[in-house]
């Protein structure tokens, strides 16, 4: 392959379903104060100190996510290492999304921003969990850091900075 035609791509996929693009603006007792913009530089911030970088996206679109997913397997890009979804509305309804993520094979991290548990019973039930390693919900915009931390447990990422609350209980031991 010619060096132009080389793709680059990011270790972790971080995507999100429709409507958080709204997040910040409405609902804050729900969905917290955060926008999508705030917690896409936290969790690039925290990726970093695993050496890990990342792609950060949001789409009200099904079909787009898809294709997203799809893409992270394609072998003319290799280099996705780990798919974290918020998949918003569509954890309760897709099966699109379940198919693609199976396909890929990759390790998957869930996350909500708010206890699925606690609110209306239809969104008790994902279709995204069956294909995930880990679902963590109810936690905020945490939720996305505590996925960052346990992907890169999976892949045995090379850590050269620990984050920031590690470092500082081991200068206290
Ligand atoms: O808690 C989560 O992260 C959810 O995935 C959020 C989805 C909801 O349908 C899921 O059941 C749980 C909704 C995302 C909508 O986000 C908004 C943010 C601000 C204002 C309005 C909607």
């Amino acid at each position: 392959m010619a060096k132009s035609a080389k793709r680059e791509t990011s270790d972790l996929l971080v995507l999100n379903g429709p409507n958080l693009n709204l997040l910040g603006r409405r609902e804050p007792e729900i969905y917290g104060r955060d926008s999508l913009d705030d917690i896409a530089a936290a969790v690039r911030a925290r990726a970093k100190d695993f050496d890990l970088s990342v792609d950060f996206r949001q789409s009200n679109h099904e079909g787009e996510l898809v294709t997203w997913i799809q893409a992270a397997r394609d072998p003319k890009s290799p280099g996705v290492k780990g798919i974290i979804i918020n998949p918003g509305g569509l954890s309760h309804t897709s099966v699109a999304l379940l198919d693609a993520l199976i396909f890929t094979e990759l390790p998957v991290i869930e996350v909500h921003l708010s206890n699925i548990f606690r609110r209306e019973s239809f969104r008790h039930h994902s279709f995204v969990s069956s294909a995930a390693q880990g679902v963590i919900c109810g936690l905020g915009a945490q939720g996305y850091l505590l996925a960052v931390d346990a992907l890169s447990g999976i892949l045995g990422a090379k850590i050269l900075k620990k984050p920031a609350a590690a470092k500082s209980k081991k200068r206290r031991a």
